[in-house]
C-alpha cells in the first residue's frame, strides 16, 4: 500500500482580551476551520500573552473560557484539532526562554506591535511586552509547525519566528521547522469603523470601531451606520477611501463577490444602501455562529472536557521538542 504524506501542521491563537471582533474572524479563525481536514491543526487561546497588558483576573479566566467557546461556534471542531489554553502546556515557556537567549534586543527594538502597545499603555511597558514575539516563536516551534494563519499584523512577528529558528538550527543542529505565514486574500487587515487607518481591535476603548461576533443585529447595523467614510458618496475602493475600501472588503470577505462587482452593485446609490447591504452580510455570517456559542457556553462540562483533551494532546508533542532543545543547548538530562 503507498504510504499517505503526513498533513502538514498548524498552529495558530488568539488573546483571550475581549470577545472576538469582525477582524480576527474574517483575518484569523474563519480560515482555520477551513483547513482542518487539509492539515493537522493545533489552535489555542494565548492567554499568557493577554498578560503583556493589565488584566482583571476573573475576567480573563472567564474570557479564556469565552474565547475557546467561540473558536468551537466559529467551527472548529475538536474531532479533527486540537484546541488548548496556552498556559496549560508548560513548555510554551521553557522553550520561550531558550529562545529568548537566541534573539536579539534590536530585533525585538523594532516589532512595531511593541512600539504600538507602548505608546497605548505608557504607564506598563513591561519586559513581556518587549519579549512577547519570543514566546509567540516558542508556541510555533515547540509544535515544529509549518504553516502559521494570521492576520497581517503578525507577519512581522512570524518573520522574527523564522530568523530565531534558523538561528537555532545553525548554532545547534537542524532542529525546527521554518514556519510559513498564511493571510487570506481578502480580509487580513479589517480596519477600524471609526479610525481606518487602524486595524480593528478587540481591545479598541470605543465600541463603535468595532463588531464583536456576539452583537446582535441592530448593533451590527448602529455600527454600521455609523462607520466613518467620505464626502464622495460613491462606493468605489480607493487608497483616500479607507473607510468604505474596508467596509467593501468586508462584504467582499463575507460574499465572495470580487471589488469591482461591488462597485457595480451599488453604482449610483449611496452610502446608506450599500451599509445597509454590508449590515446584511455580516448578520447572516453571525447568526449561526451566535447559536451555537450559545449551546457551547452552557455546556461546562463538554468544554472542560475538550480544553483537558487539547492540553494533553498538545502536551504530548511539546514535551517531545523541548526535550531535544534542552540536550542541545547542554542542559542536564
Ligand atoms: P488586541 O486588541 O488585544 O491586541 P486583537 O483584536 O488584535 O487583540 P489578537 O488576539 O491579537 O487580536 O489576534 C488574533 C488573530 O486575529 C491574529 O491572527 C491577528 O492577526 C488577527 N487579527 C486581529 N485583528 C485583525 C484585523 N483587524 N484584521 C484581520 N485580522 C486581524
Ligand atoms: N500574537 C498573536 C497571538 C498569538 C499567536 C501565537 C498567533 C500568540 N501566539 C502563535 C499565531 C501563532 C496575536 O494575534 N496577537
Amino acid at each position: 500500500m503507498e504510504q499517505q504524506a503526513a498533513k502538514k501542521r498548524i498552529l495558530s491563537g488568539i488573546q483571550p482580551t475581549g470577545t472576538f471582533t469582525l477582524g480576527n474572524y474574517i483575518g484569523a479563525v474563519r480560515n482555520w476551520s477551513r483547513m482542518q481536514d487539509e492539515y493537522e491543526c493545533l489552535y489555542m487561546v494565548a492567554n499568557l500573552h493577554a498578560l503583556t497588558v493589565r488584566q482583571d483576573p476573573a475576567a480573563l479566566r472567564r474570557q479564556t473560557r469565552e474565547s475557546a467557546a467561540l473558536l468551537l461556534a466559529c467551527g472548529i471542531d475538536p474531532a479533527k484539532s486540537i484546541v488548548f489554553i496556552q498556559s496549560q502546556v508548560p513548555a510554551h515557556c521553557e522553550l520561550s526562554w531558550v529562545l529568548s537567549c537566541c534573539t536579539q534586543f534590536g530585533e525585538l527594538s523594532r516589532m512595531t506591535q511593541f512600539k504600538d502597545k507602548s505608546a497605548k499603555h505608557p504607564e506598563n511597558i513591561n519586559a513581556g511586552l518587549f519579549t512577547y514575539p519570543c514566546l509567540m516563536a516558542a508556541d510555533i516551534l515547540v509544535y515544529n509547525a509549518d504553516l502559521v494563519p494570521v492576520g497581517a499584523d503578525q507577519n512581522q512577528h512570524l518573520e522574527l519566528a523564522r530568523n530565531v529558528a534558523q538561528r537555532f538550527n545553525n548554532n545547534y543542529s537542524p532542529t525546527f521547522t521554518l514556519p510559513e505565514g498564511y493571510n487570506p486574500k481578502t480580509g487580513a487587515r479589517v480596519r477600524s469603523l471609526q479610525e481606518p487607518a487602524k486595524k480593528m481591535s478587540k481591545s479598541d476603548t470605543n465600541a463603535n470601531a468595532y463588531i464583536l461576533l456576539t452583537d446582535d443585529a441592530d448593533t451590527v447595523l448602529r455600527k454600521l451606520k455609523r462607520a466613518v467614510t467620505d464626502s464622495e458618496g460613491a462606493v468605489r475602493a480607493a487608497e483616500d477611501k479607507p473607510g468604505v475600501t474596508n467596509l467593501m472588503g468586508i462584504y467582499s470577505a463575507l460574499t465572495g463577490k470580487g471589488l469591482s462587482a461591488i462597485e457595480a452593485e451599488f453604482a449610483g446609490q449611496g452610502y446608506g444602501v450599500f451599509k445597509e447591504a454590508v449590515a446584511g452580510a455580516v448578520i447572516d455570517a453571525l447568526r449561526p455562529i451566535q447559536a451555537e456559542y450559545a449551546r457551547v457556553l452552557a455546556d461546562k462540562e463538554y468544554l472542560d472536557q475538550v480544553l483537558a483533551a487539547g492540553a494533553a494532546a498538545a502536551g504530548r508533542i511539546a514535551g517531545r521538542t523541548l526535550a531535544k532543545v534542552y540536550r542541545k543547548v547542554g542542559m542536564l538530562q
